[in-house]
C-alpha cells in the first residue's frame, strides 16, 4: 500500500480512506497534538496497527541554565522535545514547522523506514533543508523496533536543543519479555552549551580548530545542584515504594559517552536501541551518544532521596583534560511520610570517575541479545561483503596563498566526507551525476600498526570526497571497524548506521587478526544495535543483511567527528521487485537551494577530489 503520495494531513487522510475505508476523522493545521486518525486491521494479523499524527514546531526560544540566558531552536518550546509515543508496526507522520531562523532536518534515529529513507533525514544525505517558514512531513515507519528510540536534528549542531525520545510498546499480543513493570520513566541526557554552539562551530571549522565543549551535561534539561544556579530547578523523579520502573535513557549529549548510576539502586538492563537483552545486573551503564537504553528500576531502597548522576566517560589522551567534567544529577524522591528538608540526597559511588576504560569495557562486554523464541536472532553467515575501516583523526593540508596550511578533519578508511549541495538520495534516485562517486574503498589505502605509539606522519594525511559504497540488495555484510592510533588520538567512536540495525559479534584489543579474531566471534547471542563503540586502539566486527534499499548514512555519533568528515554512505540497490525497491519520494521535498551545511570546506589541491567544491 502507499501511503506517502499525500501532501497534507487532509489529503492523507483522504486517501487513506479510499484505500482502507476506514473510519477517519481529520483535524486542521496545528490541531490537537497527537491525532489517532485510523486504526485498521490488517488482514490475517491479530495485531493493530496505527497511525499517527504530530506537529513539531521548531522556534527560538530563551532558556536560563548555569547563571546564564540565551536562545535556542527547540521543538514545541521544550527540552528535551516531545515523546512520540507508538505501538510497534505503527506509522507516524510528523510535520515539521519551521519558524526558526536556520535550516534544519530531523532523523529518526533507530527506526529502519523500509524502503523509505526520504523520511531518515540526514542534511544532504537523504533531503536538504527545511528552510525557514516552511513544513516537511515525515513519514516514520516502524516495523520490528521494540523498546525505546529517539529523534533529533540532523543538521548541523542543532541537534543539542532539539531531540526527543520515541516510545515503542510491544503489541498487546506479545507483552513485554520481563514482569509488565508499575510505571514508566524516560530520562534524556544532554550537553548544554552557554554560547550559539552552531556559530561557533562554523567558525572552528573555518579556522580548521578544535570544536566548542559543553559547559555542562543535563539531565532531562538540567544540570542539577552541583551546577551554579541549577539547584532550584533540578530533575525529580518521583517513586512509590514497592513498584517497578522502566527508565528509558537515551544518550543526546552532542560528543560524549556517559556514566550513568541511581545512588543504591540496582539497574537491570533489558534492551537496546530498539531490541531486547538478556537482563544484566548492575550498579551502573556506559552508555554512547546515539544509544537507548531500557532499564528495569526497583523502588526498594528505604524512603528518602537519591542522586541519579552522570558524567562523561573519557577515553581520549589522559593529559588532555579539558573535557566538561561536571556531574549532572536528578534526584529520585520517593513518595511519603519523610522530611526532605533534611535529608541530602546521596551521590552514587558506583559511579565510575571519567577515564575509567576498564568498567566501560567490563559493562559493554557483557550486553547479549535476549535471544529466545519470540525474539530470535537472524545472524548473517554467509557473508558477501568484508570491509575492513579504520577510524581515524587527521589533518586536511592545503596551501593557503601560497603557505601550507591544515585542518583538524577525521576519516573513514582514509576518505574524509564532504556533503555537496544536493543529497545523496536524490542524485541516486534520478540518477544525477557529479555529486558523488562510487568508490568507497573496502579496506585502508596501506597497512601498518594502527595501534602503534608512534604511528607514520603521513598516516596523519587524509584526502576529502564524496565517495559511498553500493551494496547489492540482500547481500551479507560484514564490517570490522579499526580504533586507530593516528594523531596521537586514539578514543571511543560510537558508529551509528541509519536504516539498519547489526549484530555486533566481535571486539578486542590492538589489531584485527583476521585469522584468529574470527574464530572468538559470538554467533549465538550477539547484540543487536544501531550504535556501537568502536574501542579506543581497538576493534570490533558487526553484521547486517542489506535487506533495506536506500541511501543511508553511516557515522561517529560524536558530532565533532562527524562534521570532520567520518562518514560515509552505503547505497543498497533496489532487488527485483516493487516490494524489494525504494519507494516513491513524497509529492513535497524541501528544494536544494537554501543553507549551506557548517563542515570543513572541500579544500581545492587535496588530492583525488573530481567533484565541484562548495568553495
Ligand atoms: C506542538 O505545538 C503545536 C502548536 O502549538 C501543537 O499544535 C502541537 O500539538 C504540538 N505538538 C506536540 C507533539 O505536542
Ligand atoms: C529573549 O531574550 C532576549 C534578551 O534577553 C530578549 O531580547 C528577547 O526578547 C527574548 N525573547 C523571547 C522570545 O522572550
Ligand atoms: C506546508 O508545506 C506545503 C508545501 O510547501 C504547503 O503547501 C503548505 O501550505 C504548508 N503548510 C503550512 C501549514 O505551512
Ligand atoms: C492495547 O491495550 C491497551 C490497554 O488495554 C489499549 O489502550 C490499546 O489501545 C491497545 N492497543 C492496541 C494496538 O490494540
Ligand atoms: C541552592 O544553592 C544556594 C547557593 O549555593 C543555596 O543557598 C541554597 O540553599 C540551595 N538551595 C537548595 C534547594 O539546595
Ligand atoms: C564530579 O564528581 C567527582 C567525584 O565526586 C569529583 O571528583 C569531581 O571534582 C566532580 N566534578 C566537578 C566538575 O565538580
Ligand atoms: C508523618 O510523620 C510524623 C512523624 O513521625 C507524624 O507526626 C505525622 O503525623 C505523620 N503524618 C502523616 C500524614 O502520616
Ligand atoms: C566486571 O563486572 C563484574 C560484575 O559487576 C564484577 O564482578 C567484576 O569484578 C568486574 N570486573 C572488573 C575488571 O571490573
Ligand atoms: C551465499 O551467497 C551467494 C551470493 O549471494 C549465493 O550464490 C550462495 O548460494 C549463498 N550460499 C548459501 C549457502 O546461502
Ligand atoms: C603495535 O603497537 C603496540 C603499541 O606499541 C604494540 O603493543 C604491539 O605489539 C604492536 N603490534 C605489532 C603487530 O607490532
Ligand atoms: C607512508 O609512507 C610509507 C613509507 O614511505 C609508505 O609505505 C606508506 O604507503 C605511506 N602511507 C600513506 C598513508 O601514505
Ligand atoms: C588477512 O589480512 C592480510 C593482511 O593483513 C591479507 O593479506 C589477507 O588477504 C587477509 N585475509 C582475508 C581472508 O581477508
Ligand atoms: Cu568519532
Amino acid at each position: 500500500m502507499s501511503l506517502a503520495s499525500a501532501s497534507t494531513e487532509a489529503d492523507q487522510a483522504d486517501s487513506l480512506r479510499s484505500e482502507k475505508g476506514s473510519m477517519a476523522l481529520t483535524s486542521g493545521f496545528l490541531g490537537i497534538g497527537l491525532l489517532l486518525i485510523i486504526c485498521w486491521m490488517l488482514p490475517g494479523l491479530a495485531q493493530a496497527n496505527m497511525i499517527h499524527y504530530y506537529d513539531f514546531v521548531l522556534k527560538e526560544i530563551n532558556f536560563t541554565r548555569l547563571c546564564s540566558s540565551k536562545s535556542l531552536l527547540v521543538v514545541n518550546e521544550s527540552l528535551p522535545g516531545p515523546v512520540i509515543r507508538v505501538t510497534k508496526g505503527d506509522t507516524v507522520y510528523v510535520n515539521v514547522h519551521n519558524q526558526g531562523s536556520y535550516g534544519v532536518t530531523i532523523h529518526w534515529h533507530g527506526v529502519h523506514q523500509p524502503r523509505n529513507p526520504w523520511s531518515d533525514g540526514p542534511e544532504y544525505i537523504t533531503q536538504c533543508p527545511i528552510e525557514p517558514s516552511s513544513n516537511f512531513t515525515y513519514e516514520i515507519i516502524f516495523s520490528d523496533e521494540e523498546g525505546t528510540l529517539w529523534w533529533h536534528a540532523h543538521s548541523d549542531w542543532t541537534r543539542a536543543g532539539v531531540h526527543g525520545a520515541i516510545v515503542v510498546l510491544p503489541s498487546n499480543n506479545t507483552g513485554f519479555p520481563f514482569p509488565q513493570p508499575d510505571a514508566e520513566e524516560i530520562v534524556v541526557l544532554g550537553s548544554w552549551y552557554k554560547g550559539d554552539v552552531n556559530a561557533e562551530v562554523a567558525e572552528d571549522l573555518e579556522a580548521g580548530a578544535d570544536t566548542p565543549r559543553s559547559n555542562s551535561y543535563i539531565i532531562n534539561g538540567q544540570p542539577g545542584d552541583f551546577l551554579p544556579c541549577s539547584n532550584q530547578s533540578t530533575y525529580k523523579w518521583r517513586v512509590d515504594y514497592g513498584k517497578t520502573y522502566l527508565l528509558r535513557l537515551v544518550n543526546a549529549a552532542m560528543n560524549a559517552e556517559l556514566y550513568f548510576a541511581i545512588a543504591q539502586h540496582s539497574l537491570t538492563v533489558v534492551g537496546m536501541d530498539g531490541s531486547y537483552l538478556k537482563p544484566v545486573e548492575t550498579d551502573f551503564v556506559m552508555i554512547s551518544p546515539g544509544q537507548t537504553m531500557d532499564i528495569l528500576v526497583k523502588a526498594n531502597q528505604p524512603l528518602g532521596r537519591y542522586y541519579i548522576a552522570a558524567r562523561q566517560f573519557d577515553s581520549a589522551r589522559p593529559d588532555v583534560t579539558d573535557y566538561d567534567q561536571t556531574n549532572a544529577t536528578a534526584i529520585l524522591e520517593y513518595s511519603g511520610n519523610y522530611s526532605t528538608s533534611s535529608s541530602t540526597p546521596i551521590f552514587p559511588s558506583s559511579l565510575p570517575t571519567y577515564q575509567d576504560i576498564k568498567s566501560a569495557l567490563n559493562f559493554t562486554n557483557r550486553l547479549r541479545s535476549l535471544a529466545d523464541q519470540d525474539h530470535p536472532v537472524n545472524i548473517p553467515i554467509n557473508i558477501t561483503t568484508r570491509m575492513y575501516i579504520t577510524v581515524t583523526m587527521n589533518n586536511v593540508v592545503f596551501d593557503y596563498e601560497g603557505v601550507s596550511s591544515s585542518a583538524l578533519s577525521s576519516a573513514l578508511n582514509n576518505v574524509s566526507w564532504i556533503n555537496q549541495d544536493t543529497d545523496v538520495l536524490l542524485a541516486y534516485y534520478r540518477n544525477l551525476s557529479g555529486f558523488y562517486t562510487t568508490d568507497f574503498p573496502d579496506f585502508p589505502p596501506s597497512f601498518f600498526n594502527f595501534t602503534a605509539l608512534d604511528v607514520p606522519d603521513n598516516a596523519t594525511d587524509t584526502i576529502q570526497g564524496t565517495k559511498v559504497k553500493m551494496l547489492d540488495y540482500n547481500e551479507e555484510v560484514e564490517i570490522v571497524f579499526q580504533g586507530t592510533n593516528v594523531f596521537d588520538a586514539s578514543e571511543d567512536h560510537p558508529m551509528h548506521l541509519h536504516g539498519y540495525t547489526f549484530y555486533v559479534v566481535g571486539s578486542g584489543g590492538g589489531n584485527f587478526d583476521n585469522e584468529t579474531d574470527p574464530k572468538g566471534y559470538n554467533l549465538v547471542d550477539p547484540p543487536k544495535m544501531n550504535t556501537v563503540s568502536v574501542p579506543k586502539n581497538g576493534w570490533l566486527a558487526l553484521r547486517f543483511k542489506a535487506s533495506n534499499p536506500g541511501v543511508w548514512l553511516w557515522h561517529c555519533h560524536l558530532d565533532r567527528h562527524l562534521s570532520w568528515g567520518m562518514n560515509t554512505v552505503f547505497i543498497v540497490r533496489n532487488g527485483d521487485t516493487p516490494e524489494t525497491s525504494i519507494r516513491e519520494p513524497p509529492p513535497y521535498l524541501p528544494p536544494c537551494t537554501g543553507s549551506s551545511p557548517i563542515q570543513l570546506l572541500h579544500f581545492d589541491n587535496s588530492n583525488e577530489n573530481k567533484l565541484n567544491t562548495i568553495n
